[in-house]
């Protein structure tokens, strides 16, 4: 069995098919890695490119990242199941005010799949529940998200909570988004920008020393 029927199933936004072909897809011995990184991802990439030139709208964004949700549902158990110790920790969340997530839930599935233990705070996050969840997890990597130019700057008070909890020394942050760069990146004082979740992996790696 190829992957190509399931990343098909995502992009239509077809819940049932893309159960039905995920678990058709463990059963022929895929990895949930493979499954992650080969149908879902670029499924979803695809289904973004569509959207920015206007042949998909906002509806079918959102109904393949459910479908696509519901394949990273059974996926899950898999990939933090296999025994083997985390590679390193990370909080994610997208910032106060801003209700996106669908970028956000992709970098998780990347890190997670490349063996990260990920704790996502959802969307709309406030800068202190970043740092709760770092005081609570011990995370390593703070990944903050934010897709609206008006909440841009969330990413900055995060930051500044992080400094004033006396724990920016101890954490990484890296911050990604459509409308963030790496000279926002700069700006604000992160660590590291990510373009996308495939580069979130790489950067998250780069930033614990990890080959
Ligand atoms: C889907 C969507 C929605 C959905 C969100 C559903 C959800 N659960 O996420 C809904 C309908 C709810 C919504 C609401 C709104 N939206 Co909207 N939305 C979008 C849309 C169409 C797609 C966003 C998306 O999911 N893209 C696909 C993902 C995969 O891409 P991505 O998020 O960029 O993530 C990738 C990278 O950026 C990176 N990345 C992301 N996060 C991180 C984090 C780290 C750490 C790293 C390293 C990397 C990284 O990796 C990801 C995967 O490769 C965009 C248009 C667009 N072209 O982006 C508008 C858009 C973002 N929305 C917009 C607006 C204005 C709004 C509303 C204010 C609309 C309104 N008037 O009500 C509200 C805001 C509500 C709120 N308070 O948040 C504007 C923002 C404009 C601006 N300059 O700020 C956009 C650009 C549309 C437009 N052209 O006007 N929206």
């Amino acid at each position: 069995m190829d992957l190509e029927a399931l990343k098909e199933a995502v992009i239509a936004g077809d819940s049932k098919g893309c159960m039905l072909l995920t678990d058709v897809a463990i059963q022929a011995g895929h990895s949930p890695q493979k499954i992650l990184t080969e149908a879902l991802v670029p499924a979803m990439q695809i289904v973004g490119d569509k959207f920015r030139c206007n042949e998909v709208y906002v509806p079918e964004v959102l109904v393949a990242a459910r479908a696509m949700k519901k394949s990273l549902g059974m996926l899950k158990p898999l990939l933090t199941q296999t025994g083997v110790k985390p590679v390193g920790t990370a909080v994610i969340g997208t910032v106060k005010g801003d209700l996106h997530d669908i970028g956000k839930n992709l970098v998780g599935m990347m890190l997670e799949g490349a063996g990260f233990e990920v704790t996502d705070l959802g969307s709309d996050v406030a800068p202190e529940k970043f740092v709760q969840a770092v005081k609570n997890t011990g995370a390593q990597i703070v990944g903050v998200s934010t897709l609206l130019t008006t909440t841009m700057l969330g990413m900055k008070d995060v930051l500044r909570a992080l400094e004033q909890a006396d724990l920016r020394q101890k954490v990484k942050v890296m911050v990604g988004g459509a409308p963030v760069t790496q000279a926002f990146a700069d700006e604000v004082g992160a660590d590291a920008y990510g373009e996308s979740a495939a580069t979130a992996v790489d950067r998250a790696k780069e930033l614990l020393g990890i080959k």
